[in-house]
């Protein structure tokens, strides 16, 4: 029998000689906490009554579910008296949450997606918890601009994705480690050390149904795949699309591929670029990316550098295989 290393016992070993590792370990427990309470709700579905809409749009105009909202308040509530934070600042909420006074205020600030792919919610499909934590170096308490540091100065990210298993991947700069849910013990057991994306892939992620709007440089690259053997690029390729970030991006993590979701004409005729938005999605799940020797790109700049100038700002986002989202760089050139 292989040894079981939880993820407490890998934490021990993981930030050893890191700043402040045991405030590392500590929040990361707390996150995997919320996670374990979220994917219970998510499990149970109709059966917890969290299904269907809220009733309510967030600040990004988009119509929130019951669960986006029950999701946020577990993560607040299992993460804010970690002792850690300073702030929490969150898809469903239009501006961060301070930690109240009455716990101890520490030197991180998190941004959370607290379930990301919405949309599948009501039809059982796979959805996740996207988050990204900042360091925080000041004594008072923050404001939203503390948050908008780009995202090379992540200190640890990851997702924790509610499928058929319920997993959670992290980095803390170091490569990227993979845990599964052992409902039984109620733990994160390590079950996928050191994820890998292969350079090359012959697999796309996008939403086709855009097709008529996408710029150039992604019809370009599309139409290539599209066109098989009898092509430019000679090989056959295969489609995937999740509707939920975090299956593509953990699908990528798994077996290589590349996930788009580019700006196009019709969204930035209501003024966005993209749609999914940097500080809690593409900066996360972009360093995951870059540590497991992939890219994650914007077309004009890599993705981690992206200053940011706002708490919920949307990037065009270009991840995965290393070799794909090279050849797509260069079509954006
Ligand atoms: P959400 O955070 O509101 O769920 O939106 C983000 C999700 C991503 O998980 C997914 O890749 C994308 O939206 C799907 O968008 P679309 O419905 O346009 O295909
Ligand atoms: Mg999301």
């Amino acid at each position: 029998m292989t040894t079981r290393i939880t993820l407490a016992d890998f934490l021990a070993t993981e930030t050893q000689g890191m700043d402040n590792a045991e405030g590392l370990n500590a929040l990361t427990l707390a996150v995997a906490d919320a996670c374990v309470d979220i994917a219970a709700l998510v499990r149970h579905g109709e059966l917890a009554g969290v299904l269907g809409a809220a009733g309510q749009e967030n600040v990004q105009g988009e119509e929130q579910k019951k669960l986006d909202i029950i999701a946020n308040d577990v993560f607040i509530e299992k993460t804010q008296n970690c002792g850690q934070l300073a702030g929490i600042a969150s898809e469903e909420m239009d501006n961060h949450y301070a930690i109240p006074d009455q716990y101890t205020r520490g030197n991180y600030l998190i941004t959370v997606d607290p379930l990301d792919g919405s949309s599948n919610i009501d039809v059982n499909g796979a959805t996740g918890t996207i988050f990204s934590v900042l360091p925080y170096t000041k004594e008072s308490a923050p404001s939203d601009d503390d948050f908008l540091q780009a995202g090379n100065q992540q200190v640890l990210a990851g997702y924790c994705l509610f499928s058929s298993a319920t997993m959670l991947v992290i980095t803390f700069g170091k490569g990227v480690a993979g845990f599964t849910l052992d409902l039984e013990q109620g733990e994160f057991v390590l079950s996928h050390p050191s994820m890998q994306v292969p350079k090359q892939t012959a697999e796309f992620s996008i939403n086709a149904a855009y097709a008529s709007h996408w710029h150039p440089p992604i019809k370009r690259y599309i139409d290539e795949c599209v066109a098989g053997e009898a092509g430019p690029r000679k090989q056959n390729f295969n489609m995937r699309w999740a509707g939920s970030m975090v299956g593509d991006v953990h699908r990528i993590l798994c077996r290589g591929g590349v996930f788009l979701y580019p700006s196009d004409a019709r969204m930035e005729k209501s003024g966005k670029t993209g749609k999914l938005r940097l500080m809690y999605e593409a900066n996360p799940m972009g360093w995951l990316m870059e540590q497991a020797g992939g890219l994650a790109h914007t077309g004009a700049s890599s993705i981690l550098t992206v200053a940011p100038d706002n708490l919920h700002q949307r990037v065009p986002v270009m991840m995965g295989s290393a070799e794909e989202v090279e050849r797509l760089i260069e079509y954006h050139h």
